[in-house]
């Protein structure tokens, strides 16, 4: 029942009014436009950028490219938009990305519903009319009454507290927030700090231009060659003609991705067998080596040294000084335990003059400096520092905005020991509020444009429910919410995930709560769950008719 008392944003009442807020128009946001559209919900979605593409249109830093294959890293909603776009490499570069979305954009003739250059910065709960109060950063207002994130996993930069960087003369860029003109660095002294997936494709790229670039390393990273080619028009032709077989492959998978699971223990075959599939999946390059070769790499300490030993190999194989090799070889955390990145010419760049690895792990950085990097072994000068220092993951796009549920409670209170939702797409407390790809849900585990396709079908879907059978409001159960955490924290518990400090665990931002926040039990189980659940009215939801709401509003 609602009450007088209510908790109730303040605002102009006389506010435009919208069916549906959507915040973000990169892959989720899009498509979420897209669905609710043929719904017939009125709809209105705010982009920070000046562009469609989210994560495609802010990282456009040097060498950036998709770790899944292109023809998988798209919709599969559409056969037109299947059969009219094709993809030229097997891993898809940023602009190629960035305009395959924009393609998108215009088929679906989805930019009249998108205000660009708009940040939303608060969403408050209106107990009384059940409606949401949306807040952007132009001062704007508007009521809605669902209110759907599609802010990504990975938009919430992480810049580490440098002492001094204030004061550096020289350029400095975050990966994440690379400028649209694109940087020369021609003649420049570079500093790369950062070696996950992003600073192992920024180095080869750069280490071309640059008169000298420096990475400074703390930790090392698994890095798996990416193999990447160009297209060819047989390729095309096949694929275009089997799509759908493919797409059911990917519907059965844990990942996202076309790979067939494996029954297959790394401990099980002889060293010689072991070393051979090892081997084939290096030659095919990509997550097929974590994938494709042994069912127990991210369950079996044992079984994942078998394949941290065989990288190892490669890595001292490939670059040239043994120095060198050493310190790029990983041993403080298992293999895929952090997110593998993909390379391409990674460790091949250290052979290169130009190219110097600098071990921050033993010789910390102290400071930045009006002319470069100092650490404790002496100064770096430098004429652009690159960060490739990573993002606040999961959470961070989400508590970065001022949402307010039920009572006026901030989202980032409520998750201040960790997020707390059902399913990873709704919260208690926050009625009509859904998380596309939120956290505790499989998301960057997966090929995201799978995850979010399920995410916004299934949110579409629960849309439709809610209007067909005279519901305006929908919340998870406490109850409910709570079974989905410690199932999640559970199905982790089993993997070897949470014995690396990583971003999914929120090692990699001080003060950050160590709780690993994606579900790991795979998008086809997690699918399973999803659709059973509904398929029961919304297990697991308490429903509000719109009668119930109308007595409360006024
Ligand atoms: P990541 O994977 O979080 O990598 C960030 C890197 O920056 C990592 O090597 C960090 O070392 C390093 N880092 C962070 N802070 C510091 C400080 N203070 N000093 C030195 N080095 C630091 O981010 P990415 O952008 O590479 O990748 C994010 C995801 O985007 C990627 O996984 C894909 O899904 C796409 P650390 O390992 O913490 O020692």
């Amino acid at each position: 029942m609602q009450t007088a008392h209510a908790h109730r944003p303040s605002a102009n009442r006389n506010q435009p009014e919208f069916d549906a807020v959507v915040v973000g128009a990169g892959f989720s946001g899009l498509y979420m436009l897209h669905r609710l559209r043929q719904l017939g919900v009125t709809t209105r979605v705010y982009e920070a950028g000046g562009g469609v593409g989210g994560t495609w249109y802010w990282n456009r830093y040097p060498g950036a490219r998709c770790d899944s294959e292109s023809w998988v890293y798209c919709y599969s909603f559409s056969d037109e938009i299947l059969q009219e776009w094709t993809w030229t490499e097997r891993y898809p570069s940023q602009p190629e990305i960035e305009r395959y979305l924009n393609y998108v954009a215009d088929r679906l003739d989805l930019r009249r519903d998108i205000q660009f250059n708009t940040r939303v910065t608060a969403a408050a709960f209106d107990e009384a009319t059940g409606r949401w109060l949306i807040t952007t950063d132009a001062g704007e207002q508007v009521w809605a009454t669902y209110f759907i994130t599609a802010v990504g996993c990975l938009s919430a930069d992480n810049l580490p507290a440098f002492k001094g960087l204030e004061t550096f003369q020289g350029e400095w860029y975050h990966t994440g927030r690379w400028p649209q003109e694109g940087i020369d660095f021609t003649g420049k002294r570079v500093g790369l700090i950062g070696t996950g997936a992003t600073g192992i494709q920024v180095a080869p790229v750069v280490a071309e231009q640059a008169e000298h670039l420096w990475v400074f390393q703390r930790t090392p990273n698994y890095a798996i060659p990416a193999h990447n080619r160009p297209l060819d028009p047989e390729f095309i032709r096949q694929l275009k003609a089997s799509y759908g077989e493919v797409w059911e492959i990917v519907r059965r998978s844990a990942a996202g991705l076309p790979i067939e699971p494996v029954e297959r223990s790394a401990l099980a075959v002889s060293p010689e067998e072991q070393r051979q599939i090892y081997e084939a999946a290096w030659q095919k390059g990509g997550f097929y080596f974590l994938f494709e070769t042994f069912n127990d790499i991210l369950v079996n300490p044992e079984a994942n040294e078998t394949a941290a030993a065989f990288i190892r190999s490669k890595i001292r194989e490939t670059v040239r000084d043994p120095e060198v090799a050493e310190l790029l070889c990983p041993s403080d955390h298992p293999y895929g335990t952090k997110r593998p990145p993909l390379e391409h010419g990674y460790y091949e760049a250290f052979n290169r003059d130009n190219v110097t690895l600098v071990d921050v792990r033993k010789s910390p950085i102290e400071e930045i400096t009006p002319t470069g990097i100092r650490t404790t072994d002496g100064e770096y000068p430098l004429d652009i520092i690159i960060f490739a220092t990573g993002f606040d993951a999961l959470t961070g796009p989400l508590t970065r905005i001022d949402i307010r549920g039920r009572g006026g409670v901030a989202l980032a209170e409520k998750w201040v020991s960790g997020p707390r939702n059902y399913l990873g797409v709704a919260v208690h407390g926050f009625p009509n509020m859904f998380t596309i790809t939120g956290p505790l849900s499989p998301s960057v585990l997966t090929n995201m444009p799978a995850a979010i396709s399920q995410h916004v079908e299934w949110i579409a879907d629960c849309i439709g429910y809610l209007r067909q059978h005279g519901y305006r409001g929908i919340e998870a159960t406490a109850d409910a919410e709570d079974r989905w955490v410690a199932h999640a924290n559970e199905a982790a518990e089993q993997t070897l995930y949470p014995r690396a400090k990583s971003w999914y665990i929120g090692a990699n931002v001080p003060g950050k709560p160590r709780v690993f926040m994606v579900y790991v039990g795979g998008l086809q189980n997690y699918r399973a769950r999803c659709q059973e659940i509904a398929s029961k009215g919304y297990e697991g939801f308490s429903l509000t008719p719109e009668a119930a709401l109308a007595v409360g509003a006024g």
